[in-house]
């Protein structure tokens, strides 16, 4: 294999859960463990069949697969209603009175809704969408702020079989039109503003300005949460709180088919158009379902808090559909970590005596930068149970987690996957699998991961190679909407029949799993998935630029900073105003996150013969390094030095 999949990480401390989780843990040895993974992939029938049983179906399968490579259908022929797996039989069973949401607001304002109160919600909110005329199989964008309505709207969809498509709530204007524009979508769903940082995000006016360019949305229905002014379009714009006021009786939960559209996901690929991820129902919510149960060990008494943002795969399955399909009480918080204080999550899991935290490693990096003295403040002693997702956790801050936040005492879980694959596929289960820091350890039932080389052969230990999946799972993605070529092309045409989740990995003496990193061009900004070609197609749609290309270099804090070279078309000149100028335009096009850390200008771009962009290059150039490797491709050496002298611009 070439030299970039060489991992820098060695790692040989080892943790054991405590005797006492252990002791009460759903799985608590590695001989279960182990059992119960050579059923899930010998005999995936029976233990997916025991699993799935456990949830509300109307109608059952007659077949748990169908796997036709590279297409899926799982639970063949069965019918549920997955807002009813949610919240319905939580209330049938007796759990009416249970807390299922707890909210924070980030100015301070906070709600409990009851298992029976989100059921009332939630049909009611359903019964507004059908009265706008919203059926099943209809696409509808949620651009919603941190509320409990957000949660609201996706089952809410779900209940009527419509296709929810999230965005971000920090996504810009141009974001939601491309989603628009893309998924057919007839409807949006979003509210006046949200608080971020203690400012007002203008969420109706972006959609307002995406919808300029987007006729076939009919029905925007607006929840009132900040109170500011916005434009209200007739015929087309309506209050939440007007329409549900008009409801006297909420939508039943029918069942609809096993394979029926559940949602749509847009994520970053490596070309400059994002890709719509389609989950289905039946497979999605089994996956979500049991893996909630068993790495998060969920509890009847457990208060679980996952901190991701509804807009991302992690607030889908991890925060609505996996959590509520166990009738577990979750907490939402609205805001960012350190408003109005830096001891805010810490504040937070005090008040709320939150047993189980799953945060990404770029917010842990965020608290040790901070101080240990926000976090001293509080009682964390609830926690029994710590996750991490989104990128590599280094080992510092595993280390820190593991004793800060965790008093030494709580397993951490680092859970691999990805929008794609719908839940967790690589993990230690707490109670069971001692862990090292850095690395997501093991497969998950019905998971058969492998590292294998260019020629499809598994690789030996601790060398790496390409990540793979060789079986069909429950919870894996079904297609890219619209665009099966392009879902075989990108997953399916590396190696036959084999799913390339696009990371490099090896695994150790011990088969552990350590992510090296992605092997196409996206880049992973705080978790967040970013195509450095949409970051590139935003700078070149700035009038002053000819050209662009995008590079991560290693940030302490975000993981990777994105850093631009940059073109200028002729006669502007390159200045520090123009750089300033050119970041504020990606935040623009693209969001907040995607804004260049970096805008470096040159003369020219290393390229190859062929023309392609010589990104490994420039990667080298920003990480500051001599340039090493084999150049002899390069169709100009003497933008290299150009490139190297070029230096950076300050903020
Ligand atoms: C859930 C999510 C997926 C990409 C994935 C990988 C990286 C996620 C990780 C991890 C190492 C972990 N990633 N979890 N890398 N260890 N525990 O983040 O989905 O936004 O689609 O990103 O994130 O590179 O391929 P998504």
């Amino acid at each position: 294999m070439s030299s970039d999949f060489k991992s820098i990480l060695t790692e040989n401390r080892l943790f054991e859960p405590s005797a006492e989780f252990k002791s009460k843990a759903r799985i608590s040895s590695m001989e279960d463990y182990q059992r119960l993974h050579a059923e899930s992939l010998n005999d995936p029938d029976t233990f997916w069949t025991r699993e799935a049983s456990e949830l509300t179906w109307q109608q059952p399968w007659t077949k748990v697969l169908d796997w036709q490579p590279p297409f899926a259908k799982w639970f063949v022929d069965a019918k549920l209603n997955v807002s009813e797996n949610c919240v319905d039989r939580h209330v049938a069973a007796g759990k009416g009175d249970k807390p299922a949401i707890l909210w924070e607001g980030e100015p301070g304002d906070t709600r409990t809704i009851s298992y029976a109160e989100l059921q009332t919600e939630v049909a009611t909110f359903a019964a507004v969408l059908l009265n706008h005329g919203i059926k099943a199989g209809d696409r509808v964008i949620i651009y919603m702020p941190m509320v409990p309505e957000a949660a609201i709207a996706m089952l809410a969809t779900a209940r009527i079989g419509a296709v929810h498509s999230v965005i971000f709530g920090g996504f810009s204007s141009e974001s939601i039109k491309d989603r628009l524009l893309d998924s057919g979508a007839t409807a949006v769903i979003t509210a006046d503003g949200g608080y971020r940082r203690g400012k007002v995000v203008p969420l109706k006016d972006n959609v307002d300005t995406a919808l300029k360019n987007a006729p076939h949305v009919t029905t925007v229905i607006v929840l009132k949460r900040t109170g500011q002014n916005i434009a209200m379009q007739e015929g087309r714009d309506a209050w939440w709180h007007d329409e549900t006021a008009k409801v006297t009786e909420g939508a039943p939960a029918n069942g609809f088919d096993s394979e029926h559209p559940l949602f749509i996901l847009y994520t970053s690929g490596s070309t400059g158009k994002p890709k719509g991820i389609l989950h289905t129902s039946g497979g999605y919510l089994t996956g979500t379902y049991v893996s909630s149960k068993y790495i998060f060990d969920l509890r009847e008494d457990d208060v679980y808090w996952c901190t991701a943002d509804v807009g991302w795969i992690t607030g889908h399955s991890y925060i609505v559909f996996g959590p509520l399909s166990n009738g577990a009480t979750i907490l939402m918080y609205e805001g960012a970590p350190d408003t109005p204080h830096q001891g805010r999550f810490w504040e937070i899991v005090e008040k709320y005596k939150v047993s189980i935290l799953y945060t990404a490693p770029t917010a842990i990096r965020a608290f040790i930068k901070w101080g240990d003295d926000h976090v001293d403040k509080f009682d964390l002693s609830s926690l029994r149970l710590l996750g991490s997702v989104g990128e590599p956790i280094n080992p510092e801050a595993w280390m820190w987690y593991h004793h800060k936040i965790g008093g030494g005492r709580c397993p951490i879980v680092d859970t691999w996957w990805q929008t794609e694959t719908g839940s967790i596929l690589i993990t230690p289960l707490p109670g069971v699998t001692p862990t090292k820091p850095g690395t997501a350890t093991l497969p998950f039932f019905g998971v058969d991961a492998a590292i294998l080389d260019e020629d499809g052969k598994e690789v030996g230990p601790n060398e790496g190679g390409k990540l793979v999946i060789r079986k069909p799972w429950p919870s894996m993605l079904r297609t890219l909407y619209g665009d099966n070529d392009r879902y075989k092309e990108v997953y399916w045409s590396t190696y036959e029949n084999i799913y390339l989740a696009g990371d490099s990995a090896r695994r150790d003496d011990d088969g552990y799993f350590w992510i090296m990193g992605r092997i196409d061009d996206v880049l992973n900004v705080s978790g967040h998935r970013l195509g450095t070609a949409e970051v590139e197609s935003a700078l070149v749609s700035h009038e002053s630029v000819a050209e662009a290309a995008v590079v991560g270099r290693p940030d302490e804090l975000k993981g990777q900073a994105v850093v631009a070279f940059v073109t200028v078309k002729g006669g502007v000149d390159p200045t520090p105003e123009l750089a300033a100028a050119l970041k504020k335009h990606v935040a623009n096009v693209i969001g907040a996150i995607a804004r260049p850390d970096d805008i470096r200008f040159a003369a020219g771009l290393p390229k190859t013969r062929s023309g392609k962009i010589m990104r490994r290059l420039l990667k080298e150039i920003c990480a500051g390094g001599v340039i090493k490797g084999d150049t002899t491709t390069l169709e100009d050496l003497n933008v290299i030095a150009s490139l190297q002298a070029s230096g950076k611009d300050e903020d």
